[in-house]
């Protein structure tokens, strides 16, 4: 198995926090460059969307970070991660689901303006914005886990923890206002006992 990807990308991270935790050891290829929107032409060859991380499994060539962590916990048979009764299931793939869609969509201005300082998000109003919409999706995830006590999807610790810690991370790392959000930071606190969370995530970059 191998796994085609910068460790400075936050999509590759979650798929190396994932084999982490399923004890997964795959080759690694450091393809991808920040610079370029489309990435390297031996990732194109592999993935028409230009982006990492891919993973190659024998046959199987796969894009997609949040398949590619669904697919390893499936490949293991680790329920624990990505349950196998579908309505457990629904609920872990929800909480991905609104990861690669509405809050990732709210990120993009202020980080893409701040961190990555890419001149087409330099207008401060749109960072505004993007601040605005960011830290009220940030309040969704904070009355989810004041609901659950515990972990995204439930009492235990799923995929849906991987790619939203990852998210979290970012939010903390990003220079600009934070709301107060304890359930968060509870839930960040719990997760670092996890080796996968302190090498992939807190000590990770933005
Ligand atoms: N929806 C995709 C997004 C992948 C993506 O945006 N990857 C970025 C890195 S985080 C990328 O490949 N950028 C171009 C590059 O690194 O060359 C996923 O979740 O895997």
């Amino acid at each position: 198995m191998k796994l085609i990807g910068r460790s400075s990308s936050i999509n590759v991270r979650k798929v190396l926090w994932t084999c982490a935790e399923l004890a997964l050891d795959p080759l690694r290829e450091e393809e991808g460059d920040t610079s370029s929107a489309r990435g390297a032409p031996d990732v194109l060859a592999l993935n028409v969307k230009g982006l990492v991380p891919v993973l190659v499994d024998g046959n199987l060539v796969l894009s997609e970070s949040n398949t590619i962590c669904r697919y390893l916990a499936a490949r293991e048979r680790r329920f624990d991660l990505l349950p196998e009764a579908p309505a457990a299931r629904a609920v872990v793939e929800s909480w991905m689901d609104w990861q690669a869609s509405d809050l990732n969509a709210a990120w993009r201005g202020v980080f893409m303006g701040r961190v990555r300082r890419h001149p087409d998000f330099a207008d401060p109003a749109l960072q505004e914005r993007s601040i605005r919409d960011w830290t009220a999706q940030m309040r969704v995830l904070e009355a989810q886990l004041v609901a659950t006590g515990a972990y995204v999807a439930g009492a235990f610790f799923t995929l849906a923890d991987i790619v939203l810690a990852l998210s979290t991370n970012r939010w903390e790392r990003t220079p600009m206002e934070h709301a107060d959000l304890p359930a968060v930071a509870a839930w960040m606190e719990r997760l670092s006992s996890r080796p996968g969370f302190v090498k992939y995530c807190r000590d990770g970059i933005a």
